[in-house]
């Protein structure tokens, strides 16, 4: 099993070449290693730039998942998405070492990450520091992560936090409505925030995107990063991955 060289570069030049990039969630929780590999594989052929592994809850299967993924896609990158500290893998190709800003106890903010970074330079993986903004409705990781949520209709509020990640030196900054979220985050939030900070920190936008409309809103608003993690595990499957075809196909014509 190789590693990529780097993940940051590969995402960087995707994003200045491509303009809005499409990364799919997988996470181990929802089903074994073996169907996890088939959604990555898939998913890849629907022409995802990458693939995503973490959840707010999982544990114990993850080292299994990300192997399986590898074993099957060698040239895409596999990136962490921790919940917790359990979050982390050996055999996966970056962390987004997240920092969940609005959350409410430092353990979210700092301490998980006190905890696992030396896990994270044990293993040599590639780090990519990212500022997790969680707005309403927040879903499972808003609970989890004791979250002060952003009200929908405070989009300056987001801008703050995301020019306070900024500063901070943050790599992105990843505008989340929670997983399933039966609103995503606010087009206005996304705009104003990738106007204000997107050029110097590119701007990730996920939870609750289920269509090609929601999807081109988010480009024409100025997102650098789209995520679908529960429209991937649902439908990729059942249809071979054509309706996710048509979301990445609106992405990139947009
Ligand atoms: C969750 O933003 C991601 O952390 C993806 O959300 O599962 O709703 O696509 P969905």
């Amino acid at each position: 099993m190789t590693r990529r060289s780097s993940v940051w570069s590969y995402l960087r030049e995707s994003i200045q070449k491509d303009g809005t990039i499409h990364l799919s969630l997988i996470d181990p929780e929802n089903q074994s290693p073996k169907t996890a590999a088939e959604i990555a594989e898939r998913s890849v052929k629907a022409g995802t730039h990458g693939i995503m592994v973490g959840g707010s809850t999982a544990i114990g299967v993850l080292d299994e998942c990300v192997k399986e993924i590898k074993t099957r896609l060698d040239d895409v990158p596999i990136i962490l998405f921790p919940g917790n500290v359990t979050g982390i893998s050996q055999y996966a190709d970056a962390i987004f070492f997240m920092s969940l800003l609005n959350s409410r106890n430092p353990y979210w903010i700092v301490g998980a990450q006190m905890l696992g970074a030396p896990v994270v330079k044990h293993w040599n993986i590639e780090p990519i520091s990212l500022a997790y903004l969680i707005i309403e409705p927040g879903g499972t990781a808003g609970f989890v992560g004791e979250v002060n949520l952003i009200p929908r209709n405070m989009p300056k509020i987001t801008l703050a936090y995301a020019l306070a990640a900024q500063l901070m030196g943050f790599k992105l900054i990843y505008l989340e409505a929670g997983s399933g979220a039966e609103q995503s985050v606010p087009l206005e939030m996304v705009k104003l925030v990738s106007q204000e900070v997107g050029s110097d920190c590119p701007v990730i936008v996920g939870g609750g995107i289920d269509s090609a409309d929601v999807a081109r809103g988010y480009v024409r608003a100025g997102a650098s990063v789209i995520v679908q993690g529960t429209f991937v595990e649902k439908t990729v499957l059942k249809d071979g991955g054509k309706s996710l075809e048509k979301i990445i196909k609106a992405i990139k014509e947009s």
